[in-house]
This record gives C-alpha cells, structure tokens and sequence, in this order.
C-alpha cells in the first residue's frame, strides 16, 4: 500500500445497495485518498441476526464496482477492525452515525467518525415494501378481507 495515500476504512452488510449506502461510501472517500470498505459475510450477518436478500458474493461485487471503492474485504467478525485498522495503515475510520460511539475504543489506533445517515431510504424499508407486493402477503390481506366480510354480513 502506498504510504502516501491517507487510508479510510468503513463496514457494511450493504444488502439491497441504495442511495443511503453510496452516500456514506462517497462520504468516507472524500475524507482520504483510498477507501477500503469490508462487506459482512452472510455468516457474519446470521451473528448480527441481519437476514439479507442479497448474497455475500454479489454484495461484494456491487461495493467492488464502486467508482469511490478501492479494495473490498471480507467482514467476518466484530473483532476484525483493529487488525484491519494496522494492517492496512488506516488513518479513519468511519460509519453511519445510527452507530454512534460502537467503535469509540478503535480512537487509540485511528481517527473514528461517525456520518450523517440519509433519512428515509433503509434496507428493511426496501424489504417491508417488496412484503407488501409479495402475492402471498397480498393472498394473506385478502383471507383476512373474506374473514371481515363474512362477520359484517352477519350484524347486517
Ligand atoms: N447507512 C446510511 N444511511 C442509510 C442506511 C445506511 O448512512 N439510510 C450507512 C450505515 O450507517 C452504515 C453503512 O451505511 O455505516 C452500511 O449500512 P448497513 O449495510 O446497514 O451496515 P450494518 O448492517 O449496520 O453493518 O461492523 C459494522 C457492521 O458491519 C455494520
């Protein structure tokens, strides 16, 4: 790595890639010159009791394609990001501000900041909204549509 580059680093599942995501990324490089950015493992995503739509391996290659994106890493521990933080000479590290003061203990061996997040765009919003569309959400609504039907009926 060349020494001259001032390293920024950042961890995320990045399932359903969205606008929040290429904020943050674009954020974390503008702070540096080379941003390195580990992507959870579906592994380490089951330990976080995060469900994803989205394997590892096409996460991996979406955060890869990234113009703001230098190198992409595996995430596969909590514990990770001080190794990190050496091995690759890591001059900040940073994440969205819904992690506020998480990684405070990683000041010792790097800057850490904490981003704004962009309001109103989540993984689980894009989720729940796909729920919604799914037929057999949709099937589900109208049982129960039936059901409240058939009682009104009665009273009428
Ligand atoms: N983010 C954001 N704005 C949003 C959504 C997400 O700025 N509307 C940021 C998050 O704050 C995080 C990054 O985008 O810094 C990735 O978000 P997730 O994929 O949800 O990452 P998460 O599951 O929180 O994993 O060790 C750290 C963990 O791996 C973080």
């Amino acid at each position: 790595m060349d020494k001259s580059k001032k390293i920024v680093i950042t961890y995320g599942t990045f399932d359903l890639f969205h606008i929040g995501h290429l904020n943050l990324l674009e954020k974390m490089k503008n702070l540096g010159d080379y941003l390195i950015v580990g992507v959870s493992t579906d592994e380490f995503n089951a330990q976080k009791s995060k469900k994803t739509i989205i394997n590892f391996e096409d996460r991996l290659r979406i955060v890869q394609g990234l113009k703001c994106v230098d190198l992409v890493i595996p995430e596969t521990c909590w514990e990770q990001k001080q190794v990190d933080i050496k091995k690759y000479n890591v001059s900040v590290f940073g994440m969205g501000n819904d992690w506020e003061g998480h990684f405070d203990n990683l000041n010792q061996f790097c800057k850490v900041v904490y981003l704004p997040r962009t309001e109103g765009i989540s993984s689980t919003k894009i989720k729940q909204s796909l729920n919604i569309l799914d037929k057999t959400h949709v099937e589900k609504l109208k049982n129960a549509l039936d059901t409240i039907s058939s009682i009104v009926e009665r009273f009428d």
